[in-house]
């Protein structure tokens, strides 16, 4: 296993010592706090799940872990923190791909998970408010007898929370549908880093009474503050969903069929997601949804899975059926086959084919992860590029990198370049970075589409971001955070990283 070396942590944080978990005992109740710290002295074991993320590759040395229930314990906790100057790291499910929600050193965790009760939610305008410790799924299924769905939808569902879905900005499987979280966020409450509590937690649509402040919590990644509550617009279920997989002979078609499947589709399209052959073949190899036949992925180059959202389910049924005989039947036709899901339990292993593949990769391997923004006609030739340039460095092999891969939002313009290694090397990672930033910077892209900046990116922000941007996100943070403890390395400071062996 490797990590990244905890260079140029602010001097100016203190670490938790004996008058602090004094302190938070005042606070929170014994089941609440973790520490390997005497009095408490907690297994090491039971602080790893928060020292460590989803990949294997990010490890704090946190000796605390505080679960509040309350926005008021969580205000009391930042209020000890920032006179002490301790370092904290607001946690949701941990499911974070860069890094951001683990501890570079010995921080203190916030962890949200006890934060999970949704506090209202009206039925006729669809607005839910719910403290943000509540997972995803479970406000999915909240919702949905009252015959609504959450806005957003990622493979994480299980275990990421509305916070840190906020707190990231996250994207995922339905914004070509519903849109960002900056539109569906209707107001926030937030524990600043003194303990003060921003209550800007609205149900109104519209409110055009100066600068709206929440906006800026929504991807600060928590170097701003906690989110402790969020007021959510939630759409109507969809009265019929089916989904199609489409087997493409060539990447060239991916475009055009885009623009055709827009065309024929127009409102009820609700997601048109991409992956390359190998992602495919890797969701396969680790049981993510159904395979396809042979004849299905003969001459197969990459699939695009087709996503329908409407009310009328033989109305949809009908246009699904008729794209597919057009596009089969034409002289020049742009896909090999499609594959109609006619089920819903084969609407799932369609969908968890794309879904998976996050999944897939890390049973393969070691991943490294670009989650960028490039034009949509460049997706296969940054991974070509990207797999080429590892080629010429000699580091494409079985003890090297094992595979390259794309897939994505296609919809969204986002690209999810995996590159999946035997394990985390340095020789790997000088390869691929500044590589990948100068490749993405040269369309103008962006280096983080959805995942945020985590720790991951800090050093690169400036490939995305000028230098006026840069400077303005500095102030900002000084004026939320003048001390600086909240998720310390993972803001705007141009931080240079290491990888080593450990
Ligand atoms: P964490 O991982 O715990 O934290 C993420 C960041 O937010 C950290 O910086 C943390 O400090 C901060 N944070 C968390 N909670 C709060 C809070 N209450 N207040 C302030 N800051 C907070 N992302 C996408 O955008 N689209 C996808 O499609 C997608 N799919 C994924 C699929 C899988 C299988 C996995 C493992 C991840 C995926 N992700 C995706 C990345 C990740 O799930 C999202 O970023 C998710 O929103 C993170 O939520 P979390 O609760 O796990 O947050
Ligand atoms: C997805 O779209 C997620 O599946 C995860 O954003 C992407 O693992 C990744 O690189
Ligand atoms: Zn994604």
């Amino acid at each position: 296993q490797a990590r990244f070396a905890t260079a140029a942590f602010p001097p100016r944080l203190n670490s938790v010592a004996a008058q602090d978990l004094a302190h938070f005992a005042k606070i929170l109740p014994p089941s609440s706090i973790l520490s390997t710290l005497p009095p408490i002295s907690s297994s090491p074991d039971e602080l790893d799940q928060f020292n460590n993320d989803w990949m294997g590759r990010f490890r704090g040395s946190s000796t605390t872990v505080l679960k509040p229930k309350t926005t008021q314990q969580v205000s009391e906790i930042l209020k000890w923190c920032n006179e002490r100057r301790i370092g904290v790291v607001p946690q949701g499910g941990n499911t974070g791909l860069v890094g951001g929600s683990v501890p570079v050193k010995d921080e203190l965790i916030l962890s949200l998970s006890n934060l999970n009760k949704v506090r209202e939610f009206d039925p006729v305008s669809g607005i839910l408010v719910a403290d943000a410790g509540c997972i995803l799924q479970n406000l999915t299924d909240y919702v949905a007898p009252h015959n609504h769905i959450m806005p957003i939808d990622l493979g994480a569902k299980g275990s990421c929370q509305i916070g840190g879905n906020v707190a990231t900005n996250a994207g995922g499987l339905r914004l070509l549908r519903y849109g960002s979280l900056h539109g569906t966020v209707l107001g926030l409450e937030v524990v600043l880093p003194d303990g003060t509590v921003l209550d800007q937690l609205t149900t109104l649509r519209k409110d055009n009474t100066g600068y709206d402040i929440k906006q800026l919590f929504i991807g600060a990644e928590g170097t701003l503050g906690i989110i402790t509550g969020v007021s959510i617009l939630t759409p109507p279920a969809p009265q019929a969903s089916n989904n199609v997989i489409l087997a493409l002979p060539s990447f060239q078609n991916v475009l055009p069929l885009y623009q055709t499947v827009k065309r024929e589709l127009s409102e009820i399209l609700s997601a048109f997601e991409f992956i390359d052959r190998t992602s495919y073949d890797l969701a396969v190899k680790h049981g993510q949804g159904r395979a396809l036949s042979d004849e299905e992925i003969e001459g197969a180059e990459c699939f695009v899975l087709v996503e329908t959202s409407g009310c009328k389910r033989e109305h949809d049924e009908e246009k699904l059926a008729a794209l597919l005989e057009n596009l089969l039947e034409s002289d020049n036709p742009l896909i090999n086959t499609g594959v109609l899901s006619q089920n819903p339990a084969q609407f799932s292993s369609l969908w968890a084919l794309r879904e998976g593949v996050t999944e897939a990769v890390s049973k393969e391997g070691k991943p490294y992860k670009y989650d960028i923004s490039v034009p949509l006609s460049s997706f296969k030739e940054v991974v070509d590029k990207t797999r080429e340039h590892l080629r010429s460095k000699g580091l494409l092999h079985e003890k090297a990198v094992k595979h390259v891969l794309g897939y994505g939002h296609v919809g969204d313009g986002n690209l999810h370049l995996n590159i999946v290694a035997d394990s985390y090397l340095s020789e790997i990672q000088n390869a691929l970075e500044p590589y990948i930033y100068e490749v993405v910077s040269s369309y103008r892209g962006s280096i983080s589409a959805e995942h945020g900046i985590g720790y991951q990116k800090t050093h690169a922000l400036h490939y995305s971001k000028d230098a006026v941007s840069i400077a303005l996100m500095k102030k900002i943070k000084n004026v939320f955070d003048p001390n600086g403890i909240m998720n310390p390395c993972k803001d705007n400071q141009p931080i240079r990283m290491h990888i080593h062996p450990s």
